[in-house]
């Protein structure tokens, strides 16, 4: 019988579901509250009645029948994980990831924009610092309005980036260097440029028609807003339709419900595989499912969330069928490895997504740890590690031998996450190597993102002419509906993706290898490290003295290989004895460690 949850249910059986635990902890993140609400003796046995009841001025019905027919979409799913069964090894569980976004990588042609060739040039560098794999930010062929995320023709190269031939000889140089390559794969949307919407749009019996949204009204067919400001849905003028776009207003999403859509994408993963790539990163993979019939969001969500209509798609009907489906028929046949982004997702439901037996996806990426409780991308404020420390606890402990982590911090999408934490650039360095230690000793795959091993941190724009991103430019026009320009450009600098999106300053490499001390040289004793000591990869973890504040200690171990890895989160010396039983030092941040306390951001590894 499946279980199905009423408005007679109490919060512990909402709780209990994994769908619902996610939603629950999403909304008290959101919030700022702690889980221990609802973890609560007296408010678990709370009905979601009695809560109606008691916050009716602030939820209405629809609030409670939303939330209600989206966690009964998973009430027939069977759990699978087994926790204890053995891990198992594979390549990617072992690689080390680097993420390259192509159009500020290296530029071979002295034209300002990062190219295939720029990358081939580099991969004796990456290789030098114990790279595994790398991920390629979109280079298709792209009238570039989301940075190659708006995709024109997936059979083709951005003329800007190079060849087919270039990208070709990439593959095989990766190939050579014995390393791996995956590459973005973008199919909830396509651009309004792909000749599949070109065609769709224009002739309304064309079999393109319902590989998108397309809808007739008088004002936008629902109140869904989109991701870079405004109405989710585009107007065209000339043929006085609607069609749906979650992201900027040249991308247009499509409609995975369609069979032949589907087929057409499963072709298209299978010929890139063809080609020789490893594998895949799945842009926001998880919006592919939308509720039938795209019912409106609902607004205490959309108030809460920052977006209208996301409990509509985020998590959609058909999510698990479509995943399986590309695995089994795309994916499983080159043994093809797949990372999926999926923003909105919670630890539970990204055990359902990856569990090995489902056949799903290998991994996700998940998000809640890149901000503080309360707290979204434009908020300016600093960053408290002791929330990372807590999440990776929560996550680590909660992820079953069955599935398995990615590990970042950094992406094309978000500030330099050392920037967040600190401004004081004394210790900037200190904080860098800190995060490269924890990156590089917990379970789950590392994606580093480029220009992290050189320390990179924000830029320091003045003025909104220096932004390029989308997302940007869009908020900052609809900040100013409500606030002065200083205001707004202040909100914008908080979170801008243009951060992560300046050019990688090769002409000071070469002074960083020489430096002993510098953090790139850093990350590659890291890596090495990490490479020569299985107990780092597919170990157990024990974390310990959880509760002291600004310390952050765990062992990583396989019966007597046991190390130790122990952080100050703080800007402040930290009372702390160096560990019985250790061996030996074999990487610290700072030249020797003291015996009875640690210095800011000191993190070191242990061999025990
Ligand atoms: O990002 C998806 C996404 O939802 C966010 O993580 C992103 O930060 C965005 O700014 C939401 O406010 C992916 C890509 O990584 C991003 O570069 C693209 O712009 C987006 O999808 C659309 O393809
Ligand atoms: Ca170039």
């Amino acid at each position: 019988m499946p279980n199905y949850l009423t408005i007679n249910s109490k919060i512990k059986d909402v709780y209990n579901s994994p769908l619902g635990r996610d939603v629950v902890d999403k909304i008290l993140l959101q919030m700022g509250v702690s889980n221990k609400f609802v973890t609560n003796i007296f408010v678990r046995n709370f009905r979601l009645k009695t809560l109606a009841i008691l916050l009716k001025k602030h939820l209405d019905k629809d609030f409670f029948d939303t939330l209600l027919n989206l966690l009964n979409q998973d009430a027939n799913l069977v759990l699978t994980n087994s926790p204890n069964q053995p891990i198992t090894p594979i390549w990617w569980k072992e690689a080390v990831f680097y993420q390259i976004y192509p159009r500020c990588f290296c530029d071979s042609n002295a034209d300002k924009i990062g190219d295939i060739a720029g990358i081939i040039s580099k991969l004796d560098y990456l290789k030098s610092v114990g790279i595994d794999a790398i991920w390629l930010s979109p280079i298709y062929d792209s009238p570039n309005d989301d940075n190659g995320y708006d995709i024109r023709n997936y059979y083709k190269i951005m003329q800007e980036m190079g060849t087919m031939e270039d990208f070709e000889l990439l593959i095989s140089a990766v190939k050579a260097k014995n390393m791996k390559i995956i590459i973005d794969l973008v199919v909830n949307h396509t651009s309004d440029e792909h000749e599949w919407f070109v065609e769709a749009l224009n002739n309304p019996s064309s079999k393109y028609r319902d590989y998108y949204f397309f809808r007739e009204s008088e004002t936008p067919p629902n109140n869904w807003t989109s991701f870079f400001s405004g109405s989710a849905w585009i107007y065209h003028e000339k043929q006085n339709i609607w069609s749906l776009g979650l992201f900027s207003k040249k991308q247009v999403d499509l409609n995975w419900d369609n069979p032949n859509l589907r087929n057409d994408i499963i072709k298209m993963i299978s010929w890139w595989l063809q080609k020789g790539v490893d594998g895949f990163r799945l842009d926001v993979i998880n919006y592919i499912s939308k509720q039938p019939n795209l019912p409106n969001g609902n607004p205490v969500i959309g108030n809460l969330m920052g977006f209208f209509g996301v409990e509509n798609y985020f998590y959609g009907p058909n999510l698990h069928k479509y995943l399986h489906e590309i695995k089994t028929k795309a994916f499983e046949p080159f043994n093809a490895f797949s990372v999926g982004e999926t923003p909105g997702i919670g630890i539970q439901t990204a055990k359902l997504l990856t569990a090995e037996q489902r056949k799903e996806l290998d991994t996700v990426f998940l998000f809640d740890h890149l901000e503080n409780p309360g707290k979204t991308r434009f908020d300016d404020y600093k960053y408290d590690l002791n929330y990372l420390k807590k999440y990776l606890i929560n996550v680590s402990e909660e992820y079953p031998n069955d599935c398995w982590l990615s590990l970042f911090y950094d992406n094309h999408d978000n500030p330099r996450m050392v920037s967040k934490v600190t401004d004081n650039p004394k210790l900037q360095p200190y904080l860098a190597k800190l995060l490269c230690v924890i990156q590089l000793t917990l379970r789950g795959t590392p994606f580093i993102y480029q220009g992290q091993e050189l320390g990179m941190t924000n830029q320091n724009f003045t003025d909104i002419s220096q932004l390029k991103d989308v997302e940007s430019i869009n908020l900052y026009n609809e900040l100013l509906q409500t606030m002065d320009e200083t205001a707004a450009f202040a909100r914008i600098l908080a979170g801008t993706r243009d951060h992560a999106r300046a050019m990688i300053p090769w002409e000071i490499v070469a002074t960083l290898e020489t430096d002993e001390t510098s953090t790139l040289n850093f990350y590659k004793k890291a890596i090495a490290i990490r490479k020569q000591n299985k107990p780092l990869i597919y170990g157990e973890t024990s974390f310990v003295k959880k509760a002291k504040k600004n310390y952050f200690a765990y062992y990583r171990f396989i019966d007597n290989a046991k190390f130790f890895i122990e952080s100050n989160l703080s800007e402040q010396k930290l009372t702390s004895k160096i560990p019985q039983n250790s061996q030996k030092l074999l990487l610290c941040n700072y030249k020797t460690p003291n015996e009875n306390y640690m210095q800011p951001y000191e993190s070191r590894i242990w061999q025990m």
